[in-house]
């Protein structure tokens, strides 16, 4: 059997596509070495044409690791570790900022799996930036200022109170969620547990501030930062067909998803696997 996968990079900095891959059935650990591989030097794989169910999606982000159960998204029926993401004229996209997944636990996810379940007649791109293009990119005194830096990442700063009003039970459910997660710190610069890379470790859509900075300090670094991550150079960005399927290093990247397509239904499914604390 020909086991060797074919790895296409999209740009110089960020993202491949994969094919040869039928990420439904189980990998042999050959296929998931390389796999890996080239997830840790591109950061976001794409394949296309993956028939794949709840069930077999969460068998194979658990070998990636422990998945984490998500607070608030609801799940596939009777497979909790599956968000399903179905937006809709009811339902608005909330993912249209730059964000990194769960940065507001001690051990944000270190990859996630994403499937395209159902998909708008156009729009609805992904994009996704590197967080280690773009400490690359910054001058050495600069990234010597970040460097002993840290910063709060805060659940409510995208779970907003306003969008879980609509029940009583989902308001519940979200003053759970609060509970549980008080703000974390993380480094600025963090280093990539495997690769030793560094990388940019601020994203907009969950920290608050730089604790080590007087506020207005703090404010005017964090939007040149924000602002700095959005440059295309860093980034790949993709467009979807029904049962493509996307797998990222969420240690390193950030990812944004266009909301251009509203009121129109997409339904995307997502495995999330836990990481360790950033260092
Ligand atoms: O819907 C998408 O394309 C991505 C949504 C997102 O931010 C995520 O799954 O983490
Ligand atoms: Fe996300």
């Amino acid at each position: 059997m020909n086991e060797r996968l074919t790895i296409t990079a999209l740009g110089p900095h960020i993202g491949a596509q994969v094919t040869n891959l039928d990420l439904a059935k189980p990998l042999s650990d050959g296929q998931f070495e390389q796999l890996y591989h080239a997830l840790m030097r591109h950061q976001v794989l794409f394949l296309r044409d993956q028939q794949i169910t709840p069930q077999q999606q969460r068998l194979l982000a658990a070998r990636f690791g422990d998945l984490h159960i998500h607070p608030v998204y609801p799940h596939a029926d009777g497979v909790d570790e599956i968000i399903v993401l179905d937006t809709h004229q009811d339902n608005p996209p909330d993912n249209d900022n730059w964000h990194t997944d769960v940065t507001f636990i001690e051990t944000p996810p270190a990859v996630a799996i994403l499937a395209a379940k159902r998909l708008p007649e156009s729009g609805g791109d992904t994009l996704w930036a590197s967080g280690i293009a773009a400490y690359n990119a910054l001058s050495e005194p600069f990234k010597s200022l970040l460097q002993g830096l840290h910063a709060e990442h805060d659940f409510k700063k995208s779970f907003q109170e306003y969008k879980y009003r609509k029940t009583e039970e989902e308001h519940q459910r979200w003053q759970q969620a609060v509970a549980k997660h008080p703000p974390v710190q993380h480094p600025v610069i963090r280093t990539h547990p495997v690769s030793g890379r560094q990388a940019l470790f601020v994203n907009e859509g969950f920290t608050t501030r730089i604790l080590e900075l007087s506020e207005k300090e703090s404010d005017a670094l964090l939007g040149f930062l924000f602002t700095h991550i959005t440059k295309p150079e860093f980034q790949v960005r993709w467009r979807w067909q029904e049962n493509d399927m996307a797998i990222w290093d969420n240690r390193v990247t950030q990812h944004y998803a266009n909301a251009d397509y509203y009121p129109a239904r997409r339904v995307m499914h997502r495995a999330t696997v836990l990481g360790d604390r950033p260092f």
